[in-house]
């Protein structure tokens, strides 16, 4: 996987490269980064990369040759990469994204800055436009270390053990069961006796089962947009029938709200 990062900062990107895993995949070839200062491909003395807006209006607009320039020449070095343009106007990244883009050759990132490019390098140059969010960023260089950051972790490989990445949160559609390492007791708060016992069965299902219950409280979206399997509903039930015997055993108490009150 190639990737190349096209940023009028590319200082920012320096420890990035560097860092953890992300270091750890170029070093063992699973990924390849380079950083092309799209300053470089700016004309005059200067090296401006930016313009007023026609029409007015506040706000810088990137200039389109420099742009253009730093593409182009991404290109000829990685002639198999998508080029994708990081914007707020674009598609919204997830995990489905990821593990699409995981499968690719290589993506050329554009960080634009100021209020946007040029419309004419989006139409003639960029085969996709993505966001990470609905906020807006100074530029996308941010968004783009995500972006590196979410695929570089799905290659084979990258990642330690065979099944890490399979296992994290969104991997199943379900966000991941809770964690817990040494000390046993921390603060009064006690490890799960299920994680001690050495039951793999038992711990299984306990993960299974805070999996389920974490996405229904933290994330029920999740859930609702997509088909269950038998064992989630099944496990969904057995919540609502505890649920339900607590509110028919409370039923009876608790104070009338005063009158007038909605
Ligand atoms: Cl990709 N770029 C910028 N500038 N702002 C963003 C973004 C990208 N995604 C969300 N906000």
């Amino acid at each position: 996987m190639d990737f190349s990062v096209l940023t009028i900062f590319p200082d920012m990107f320096r420890q990035f490269w560097e860092y953890g895993i992300i270091g750890k995949a170029i070093e063992k070839g699973h990924i390849s980064a380079e950083t092309i200062n799209i300053r470089n491909f700016a004309q005059g003395r200067h090296r401006v990369t930016d313009d007023r807006p026609y029409g007015g209006g506040c706000g810088m607009v990137m200039k389109p040759e420099p742009l253009a320039g730093a593409i182009r020449e991404a290109k000829l070095r990685s002639p198999l990469s998508a080029t994708i343009l990081l914007t707020p106007q674009g598609k919204p990244f997830n995990q489905e994204t990821a593990r699409a883009f995981a499968e690719q050759d290589g993506f050329i990132l554009v960080c634009g800055r100021y209020e946007g490019v040029d419309e004419r390098v989006y139409l003639d140059f960029v085969d996709h436009e993505v966001s990470i969010g609905d906020y807006v960023l100074m530029g996308g260089e941010l968004a783009a270390m995500i972006v590196v950051e979410a695929v570089t972790r799905l290659i084979p490989g990258v990642l330690g053990g065979e099944d890490s990445a399979e296992m994290d949160s969104f991997s199943g559609d379900l966000l991941e069961h809770a964690h817990y390492t040494r000390p046993p007791g921390f603060e009064e708060k006690a490890v799960p006796d299920v994680l001690l016992s050495g039951n793999h069965g038992e711990i299984e299902k306990w993960r299974f089962e805070t999996s389920v219950v974490r996405t229904f409280l933290k994330r029920p979206d999740l859930l609702a947009d997509r088909e269950l399997t038998r064992r989630e509903v099944e496990l969904l039930k057995q919540w609502c029938i505890r649920i339900e015997k607590i509110i028919r055993s409370q039923s009876g108490r608790g104070a009338d709200p005063p009158s007038g009150s909605q």
